[in-house]
């Protein structure tokens, strides 16, 4: 949400059968203040909005009073409007990171198909219509993903991008605007790899194509910490790509563990982070690089906090994925796309 909206607002949505509130929220400073911007979405039983109304307001004014010694929160604020279901969707999907409602799960070795509106922001790095990379979306424009996906071609005329669960048919396709590599990125090197690719023409965003959230910088993301790596990678080293986009429960390892001698003796440095398992089984492969590596956070509210980079082989002992760490380049990131 822009700094033009309203400080506080929140919406209702009517119509189904069930209770499920979901939260939204973005914080930023506007001179001395913080200011916080939620969105909330309830689904009700009943169908009476005055009913719903006053509910929704009991639940508002008790959660914040209860909160207001952590936050200070002007409980006059919060306002309803009805809104129409189409018009909610719209605000619901120019938010970030709204995808996959945990609990649920499994390279992409060894991974599982993911449902339509899962992972709305993974999108397919394409020459002549041939799946080369992931990526992810960050905005309406820009996409996340790693350089050396451009080592085989830096022209930004010859890439395509697709969104949607399957690669064919695509639900949607754009054409590529530019590509920033990080200035630090050596070809066949695994240091800042890193890229940001601008689209010809925004994406509609939609249920099935939208913005995943970036992490700040100093965000933690903490070894053993839960994480998905979704991609259309083979499923064994040189093996196929598969149609239908996998998804796969992967572990966060310190990078510690992960410099171990038996393990990358000391390739990961600090811009990398490594998720999987020593026992192998578990993990991205070829074609899977670009592609995010989110969190759930906040309610399910999904972070990219690693772009699949580089690893020895896929979902062997020892030897896990290494990714690129979202957090170490948020600055960088910032400087090309402004966002
Ligand atoms: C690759 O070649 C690749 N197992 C991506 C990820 C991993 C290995 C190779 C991690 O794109």
């Amino acid at each position: 949400m822009d700094d033009s909206s309203n400080c506080f607002s929140s919406c209702v949505g009517f119509g189904n059968n069930y209770w499920s509130p979901r939260l939204f929220f973005s914080i930023w400073s506007s001179n001395d203040d913080l200011k916080a911007d939620v969105l909330l979405k309830f689904r009700f039983v009943s169908r009476n909005a005055n009913a719903i109304k006053s509910q929704v307001n009991n639940i508002l004014h008790q959660n914040f009073e209860l909160n207001e010694s952590f936050l200070k929160i002007n409980t006059s604020l919060p306002y309803l409007r009805d809104v129409s279901e189409v018009q909610a969707e719209h605000i619901l999907n120019s938010g970030c990171g709204l995808g996959k409602e945990l609990p649920s799960m499994d390279r992409i070795a060894d991974g599982k198909i993911s449902k339509k509106a899962d992972w709305p922001w993974q999108a397919s790095l394409q020459i002549d219509g041939t799946h080369f990379c992931g990526a992810s979306l960050i905005s309406e424009k820009w996409l996340l993903t790693a350089a050396h996906c451009f080592d085989i071609n830096k022209n930004p005329r010859v890439w395509t991008v697709s969104f949607g669960t399957t690669l064919s048919p695509a639900l949607m396709r754009r054409e590529v605007q530019s590509i920033v590599l990080h200035e630090k990125y050596a070809p066949h090197k695994h240091d800042g790899d890193i890229a940001v690719v601008k689209l010809s023409t925004p994406v509609t965003f939609s249920s099935n194509v939208h913005r995943v959230c970036l992490p700040d910088t100093n965000f933690e993301v903490m070894p053993e910490n839960k994480v998905f790596v979704t991609g259309w990678g083979a499923l064994s080293p040189d093996g196929f790509y598969p149609n239908s986009l996998r998804e796969v429960e992967l572990k966060i390892i310190s990078n510690d563990k992960c410099n171990q001698v038996d393990v990358y003796g000391g390739a990961v440095s600090s811009g990398m982070l490594c998720a999987g398992f020593l026992t192998g089984n578990h993990d991205a492969c070829e074609g899977d690089s670009g592609g995010p590596l989110v969190i759930s956070h906040n309610r399910n509210i999904w972070y990219v906090v690693g772009i699949v980079s580089w690893g020895i082989g896929c979902a062997k002992e020892n030897k896990p994925g290494v990714y690129t760490k979202v957090t170490h380049y948020r600055d960088w990131i910032k400087s090309k796309t402004n966002i």
